[in-house]
């Protein structure tokens, strides 16, 4: 498979704002129409939120449960050097070094929409190379089925840890398919910048048809495995969160609607609007077929 990312952004090939954004806006547009749903309604809704929202409004527990506790206190976060280790049933298992994983993908930007569980969405434009890239560059053994992810852990760094909020280190998983499917990014930037710590530098995940919570940040381990792994939010509540946590706007969280959502950005009386099943990203219904969603929350 083509490798699509290259580590070569420098500042003077930042696009200016209003450029760049537009230019996403005809990728977004693009994207929209690969997926059967080329309208201009789409595209529009497509619009990014401002890098603002997108860097001051998080969850990553690691540093507070507060919305803006990551944007204030990520910044103590060391991500250079990094290194993931990659290991369980791959062929070539071992210590990465993210330049090294870097230096072989070229480059590919895509627009995200972008929505979470709190019932608050985004749009988020990404860059990032496809995680099924990442695999076939380590080579996943025919016996693999399922792919862990985990979250650094470091305690003088993440004032958040010494809280029992979640059992750490943050632990993530999707199914092989899932993690294989090109819309499955790992992400090392957003509006074309580096990723800002508190979106989860320097490699973060990001499954646009799930719940934010999948989207596990600053990864430092990828193990493939034979069988489901656990995930932190399903081992806090399992009665709340399951390991699919497929946007479904017909199950509902025990404790709030899911059927609509509040665009964020829109200032605090904008229209909720009505979620869509996998966040509108119906090519992945496939991945699904014969399943009870229900039963598979
Ligand atoms: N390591 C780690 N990853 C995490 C979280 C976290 O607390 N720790 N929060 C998750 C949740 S609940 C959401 S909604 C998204 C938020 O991503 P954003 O802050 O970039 O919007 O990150 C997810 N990844
Ligand atoms: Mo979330």
């Amino acid at each position: 498979m083509a490798l699509r990312w290259k580590n070569d952004l420098t500042p003077s090939d930042v696009t200016p704002e209003a450029v760049f954004l537009n230019r996403r806006q005809i990728l977004a547009g693009m994207t929209a129409m690969g997926a059967g749903l080329g309208t201009a309604a789409h595209a529009q809704e497509l619009e990014p939120n401002s890098f603002e929202d997108i860097t001051n409004y998080c969850n990553y527990y690691e540093f507070g449960t507060g919305k803006e506790d990551p944007a204030r206190y990520a910044g103590s976060l060391t991500t250079e050097p990094w290194t993931v280790q990659i290991d369980g049933l791959v062929e070539k298992p071992g210590d990465y070094g993210l330049n090294d994983i870097l230096s072989q993908m070229t480059i590919e930007e895509r627009i995200y929409r972008f929505r979470c569980v709190e019932a608050w969405s985004m749009v988020v434009p990404w860059n990032g190379f496809e995680l099924a890239d990442l695999l076939d560059m380590v080579g996943v053994k025919p016996e693999a089925t399922h792919v862990a992810f985990e979250t650094v852990m470091r305690p003088e760094e993440m004032p958040g840890l010494r809280y029992p909020v979640l059992d750490w280190p943050y632990v993530e998983g999707l199914r092989l398919d899932e993690a294989r499917h090109p819309l499955t990014l790992m992400a090392t930037g957003l509006y074309g910048k580096p990723l800002p710590n508190q979106n989860g530098a320097p490699l973060r995940l990001v499954v646009p048809w799930k719940y934010g919570f999948k989207s596990i940040k600053s990864i430092v381990r990828i193990t493939l495995t034979d069988s489901e792994p656990p995930t932190s939010w399903n081992k806090a509540n399992p009665r709340e969160y399951g390991f699919y946590s497929n946007v479904n706007p017909e199950v509902d969280h025990p404790r709030w609607s899911q059927a609509t959502e509040r665009p964020l950005g829109g200032g605090l009386f904008s229209r909720r609007k009505p979620t869509l099943m996998f966040n509108g990203y119906e090519e992945v219904a496939s991945l699904y077929e014969g399943m009870d969603l229900r039963a598979n929350f």
